[in-house]
């Protein structure tokens, strides 16, 4: 049965736990006790050696980047689908996932490691103002690229929202006012099931 190496503030694990659910997937979980460094045990760095969470365990593979699971998961489990049968929506698919890390899920990192998890005095003020204004950026290119759709590509629900679901949840911690269709399309993945039954306690 597939494994999941998670804990449960991860926001890079909970894009998996959201496709595992909305899939309807059965798997077993194992919790990496990362307040006790778990993940930086050898024993861990064998399944990942950069020590971290998730990792998606499938017999003898090992994977080890959530956008890279969310594919794995949609080949495995092509029903419900969470990609467009046709090459171009599958193309916007992947460009999307892509840009959730680069131009998102790092950036959010910057502001929401330490508000969540570092007393004051160690945040970086400024990396994390530069981070904002990047984040704000590219919400400005999402708000275009939205359109009037409901869903990020075609008519329905997809991998990319799966991708940016635990980022948005953020937008209200890093004091980002989203453009108004990115605003209502976050209130749209984020009031999911998945997504309810997932969310974060801080
Ligand atoms: N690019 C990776 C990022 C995974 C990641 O940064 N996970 C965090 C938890 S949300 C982690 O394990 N951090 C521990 C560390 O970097 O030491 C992915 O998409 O899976």
């Amino acid at each position: 049965m597939l494994k999941l190496h998670y804990h449960p503030l991860s926001t890079y694990t909970r894009r998996v736990r959201i496709a595992l659910i909305e899939k309807g997937i059965e798997h077993e979980t194992v919790l990496v006790d990362m307040a006790r460094r778990a993940h930086r045990e050898p024993d861990y760095l064998a399944i990942n050696p950069y020590g971290r969470v998730p990792v998606l365990q499938d017999d003898d593979l090992l994977l080890y980047e959530s956008n890279a699971i969310l594919g794995y998961l949609e080949a495995r489990h092509p029903s419900p689908a969470l990609v467009p049968a046709d090459a171009k929506g599958r193309a916007l698919v992947d460009m999307h996932l892509r840009l959730s890390d680069i131009q998102m899920a790092r950036q959010t990192g910057v502001i929401v490691f330490p508000k969540r998890f570092l007393p004051q005095s160690k945040w970086n003020p400024e990396a994390m103002a530069a981070a904002k204004a990047e984040i704000e950026k590219h919400l400005a290119v999402l708000e275009q690229q939205l359109g009037d759709r409901r869903w990020m590509v075609g008519d329905e629900y997809s991998l990319v929202e799966v991708s940016y679901t635990p980022f948005m949840q953020f937008l209200p911690l890093m004091e980002i006012v989203a453009p108004p269709r990115v605003a209502a399309w976050a209130e749209r993945m984020l009031a999911r099931p998945s997504a309810l039954e997932t969310a974060p306690a801080n």
